[in-house]
């Protein structure tokens, strides 16, 4: 019955497929520009969001390209997840691959225990799993996303396109002057595509990026308008360095946290996992470039070239212009309440065979290992030490933190994050509050560069009353 009903849903998608692949062709290739699309999105109702998601092999159109990858529904962009403070998610997991997956709620302050966000959890090939995600009622609103979490899986899983969007309603509702203007989600993700597949290169390497799984789409924007961008790099690997030229960013939120003060700047740096929503004000008329400039992490890392990741065209009947305000909301300085301190330290080395390992404090990933052992309402410093020639990013679960210091300097409390970058050689401190009770439980922490992840770098965390 189910078998059958799958088929048909299949055919369903197939259909859905053609029809939508139609129009996303390469601009380059076909001389036509690809529409800036929305991924689909569905909301809560009632307080409640069901959702299923079927991991699968589909054949899915990045581009000019037709390939068969791992992806959720049958599409590389799934649906956007939009819930409020206080909303139960039912998800039901639907493992349709032949190697094991999960699924994990990046940045949601959500028990970790139980069917929630568990990533100790697994889904065997052909198996089902009910989760139930609880978002707490004093909630920051954001955006997170959602992705696979299955050690030695995520990067893969990842890779081939499965990751969404999940946005906790009310960012900008205390603020009158911003009432009603458009949002819009970019979800930048890249793959590496051969014959038909998704090729296993190492990292950057013939890497095709899109956004909402678009190759360079045109968005439309009049002058003076002002519109809200929920910017996700939920990709398994890159860096991005985002400029759009003729513009500025006007920074709102980190990782899913409201920023105290609207921070102005030319270039987003966005590491693995790392989220920016930034309000963004059309200029002059004309056409201009969305891009992410060329990248280097390090001697032992990766160097990959920019790229045009969307078109923008700023034209139609000027809109009145907005006045930003200055500052949002206060965020909490953490730096006076500190009961203790820690340091996490990321290093390399070599298998016997020639392969890479990666290490956090000299071990690799053990789920059965307790590393860290905190108690609740405990606010630490964590040192974050990089003993490699290479980039990593620093991310732990079930938590925001405040930035306090990068290589010694200070760093201006504009807002949490969850994903932070730590540079080559060099060493960030930051403050966890472990503060929340809905924490409690067993969860991790690591280096959000997947193929490092699944190499070993990550440890476990166990909060305790
Ligand atoms: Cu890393």
């Amino acid at each position: 019955m189910r078998f059958a009903l799958a088929v048909v849903q299949a055919g369903a998608l197939a259909v859905a497929l053609t029809a939508w692949s139609a129009e996303n062709v390469d601009p380059i290739r076909r001389g036509a520009p690809t529409a800036f699309r929305e991924p689909l999105s569905i909301s809560s109702r009632g307080g409640v969001l069901p959702v299923t998601l079927t991991a699968t092999r589909s054949s899915i159109r990045i581009g000019d390209q037709q390939a068969i990858t791992e992806v959720y529904d049958g599409s590389y962009i799934p649906p956007t997840f939009r819930v409020r403070p206080g909303d139960l998610i039912r998800l039901r997991l639907v493992n349709r691959l032949d190697e094991p997956t999960n699924l994990h709620t990046h940045g949601l302050h959500v028990s970790p225990e139980g069917n929630s966000d568990n990533v100790f959890l697994t889904v065997p090939p052909g198996g089902t799993h009910d989760f139930t995600f609880r978002i707490p009622a004093n909630h920051p609103p954001g955006l997170f996303w959602y992705h696979p979490h299955a050690h030695h899986f995520s990067n893969e899983q990842v890779r081939n396109g499965m990751s969404g969007a999940l946005i906790v309603e009310g960012l900008l509702d205390s603020f009158p002057a911003l009432r009603g203007i458009k949002e819009r989600v970019l979800l930048l993700k890249d793959i590496q595509l051969d014959s038909g597949h998704v090729a296993n290169r190492s990292i950057g390497v013939r890497t095709t990026r899109t956004v909402n799984g678009l190759v360079n789409p045109t968005l439309v924007l009049p002058p003076g308008e002002t519109e809200l961008w929920r910017i996700g790099n939920v990709g398994a690997n890159l860096y991005y360095r985002l400029q759009l030229d003729g513009h500025r960013f006007y920074e709102v939120a980190r990782d899913g946290n409201r920023l105290a003060r609207i921070v102005a700047t030319d270039e987003l740096f966005i590491p693995p996992g790392g989220r920016v929503e930034v309000l963004v004000q059309g200029g002059e008329r004309g056409t201009h470039s969305l891009r992410t400039l060329a990248m280097n992490t390090g001697p032992a890392g990766n160097q990959y070239p920019g790229a045009v990741l969307a078109t923008v065209r700023i034209e139609g009947p000027a809109a009145p212009p907005r006045t930003l305000p200055t500052t949002l909301l206060p965020v909490q300085d953490l730096r006076r309440r500190v009961t203790g301190h820690r340091t996490v330290v990321f290093s390399e080395g070599e298998t016997p065979d020639g392969g890479d390992v990666f290490f956090i404090d000299g071990k690799t990933f053990d789920p059965d290992r307790i590393d860290t052992r905190v108690r609740l309402g405990a606010v630490e410093e964590w040192t974050i030490r990089n003993d490699s020639d290479e980039l990593h990013d620093f991310h732990i679960h079930q938590a925001a933190f405040q930035l306090v210091e990068v290589n010694g300097a200070p760093q201006p409390l504009d807002g949490y994050y969850d994903t932070v970058n730590v540079p080559v050689r060099g060493e960030i401190k930051i403050i966890i509050p472990f503060t929340d009770p809905v924490m409690v439980g067993k969860f991790v922490y690591h280096c959000h560069l997947l193929s490092h992840e699944d190499k070993g770098m990550m440890a476990t965390i166990e909060v305790v009353r």
